[in-house]
């Protein structure tokens, strides 16, 4: 298939690409190279040294023989976008290309405006320029676990079926963001599926979870390949945080009691899951719901698991509740449905032991460029 991966620079999009150009799908990466800027502006690194785009693809090219073509530009630009849809006529539009930090997004008005401008408009973009110009394209949308809050009930697939004075419906499960990063996503899954609904487009919404790890099969081919891997508070994950912060005997800063629990993943099993929607389009007119995570842990899950890992390493490693910098549920009740994937042949790459200890030891390699004073959190929700 012709697949466009936007946001192919980046954390999830790069290790997509090379997994997609490896199973012989013809590749096209686009991406403003902003989040490159983002680590400028917060005085930030990844923490593995990542080549520049222009580096990876053509190393890729020479190992390999697979070409990736890259085209440089903001998809809040129509023409720009649209440009690049008549030249390569995808089939399949998988789409990462946002603002993607929740900290990032409450810093202050400005960065909540942008995050919503970037993420709301480049979304709209991009559903004008598959009705515009490639109508059978399918959108791959990266939505996110966090649309839905932590409700005090089960989390299903997208939609909930609902019993209202002896009338019966299937709707829209209710959001309840915890961000106005989480919010724009939110946003654009609502003008997806009026799109879908509107023009017969046909979309598949990933509610993706917190993803782990670094590297895939093909990342770890060549150094100019390796993913990028953020520690610092605002674009750090979870688990990634924790490890890196364990490799350099930091305490592990669990935000107030660590009872929030969330639906995780390793960045192994995102590659595959684009594969999968890929593979099995949504029909037109279909806005399609699948939750993107495999297991459930709670940060002080989290911690512990670290610290277990950590310590048989011969790192003592502590964990310290810091004031939670959020507004967010510390103890809830977290159980959501993530059954299509693997009915769709899905097979989790989990979290035991031997995983973390790998990804612990990548971490330990590249940790004399971790950036001390990054990585306590100093942006609050209120
Ligand atoms: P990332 O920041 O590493 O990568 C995003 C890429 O998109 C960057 O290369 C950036 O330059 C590009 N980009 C952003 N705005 C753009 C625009 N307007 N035009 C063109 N390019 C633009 O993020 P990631 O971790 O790879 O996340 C990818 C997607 O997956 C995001 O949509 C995110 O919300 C979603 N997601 C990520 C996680 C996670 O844990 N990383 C979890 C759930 C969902
Ligand atoms: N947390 C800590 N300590 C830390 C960092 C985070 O206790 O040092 C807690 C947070 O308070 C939160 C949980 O860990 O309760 C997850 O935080 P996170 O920063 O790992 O993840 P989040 O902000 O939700 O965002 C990340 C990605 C985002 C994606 C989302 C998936 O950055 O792009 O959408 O995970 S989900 O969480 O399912 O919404």
């Amino acid at each position: 298939m012709k697949i466009i991966v936007a946001g192919g620079d980046g954390f999830c999009g790069w290790p997509t690409a090379l997994y997609l150009s490896n199973q012989g799908h013809e590749v096209i990466i686009v991406d403003s190279l902003v989040r490159r800027r983002w680590d400028h502006e917060l005085h930030s690194n990844s923490l593995t040294p990542i080549a520049t785009l222009d580096e990876r693809v053509t190393r890729w090219q020479e190992l390999t023989g697979k070409k990736i073509k890259t085209y440089i530009g903001d998809l809040n630009h129509y023409d720009f976008l649209r440009e690049v849809l008549i030249q390569t006529r995808p089939e399949a539009f998988v789409h990462f290309a946002e603002q993607r930090s929740a900290p990032y997004s409450m810093i202050d008005r400005e960065h909540a405006v942008f995050t919503q401008v970037n993420n709301v408009v480049g979304t709209l973009n991009v559903l004008y320029g598959i009705k515009e110009v490639v109508p059978n394209c399918h959108l791959i949308k990266l939505g996110t676990m966090g649309e839905y809050g932590t409700p005090n009930i089960d989390i299903e697939e997208g939609y909930l079926k609902i019993t209202h004075n002896g009338r019966e419906d299937i709707l829209p499960y209710p959001k309840q963001p915890g961000s106005f990063y989480h919010l724009s996503k939110v946003h654009d899954s609502h003008n997806i599926m009026f799109a879908c609904k509107a023009w017969g487009i046909r979309a598949t919404d990933l509610n993706q979870g917190v993803v782990y790890g670094l590297h895939t099969e093909e990342t770890l081919w060549d150094p100019l390949l390796v993913n990028r891997l953020d520690y610092d508070a605002v674009f750090g994950t979870v688990l990634n945080r924790f490890l890196t912060q364990a490799a350099v005997g930091q305490g592990l800063t669990v935000y107030g009691k660590g009872g929030q629990t969330r639906g995780f993943l390793n960045i192994m099993d995102t590659i595959r899951c684009i594969e999968i929607a890929a593979e099995n389009p949504a029909e037109h007119g279909e806005f399609r719901v699948f939750n993107q995570f495999t297991e459930e842990f709670s940060v002080l899950d989290l911690a512990h698991k670290v610290q277990e890992v950590a310590c048989a390493k011969g790192f003592d490693t502590r964990i310290i509740h810091l004031e939670n910098p959020r507004i967010e549920k510390e103890e809830h009740y977290y159980h959501a449905a993530h059954s299509k994937l693997h009915d769709l042949g899905l097979e989790p790459h989990l979290l035991t032991n031997e995983v973390l200890t790998g990804i612990f030891c990548s971490v330990l390699e590249h940790k004399e460029r971790l950036i001390n004073e990054n990585v306590l959190p100093s942006i609050s929700w209120t």
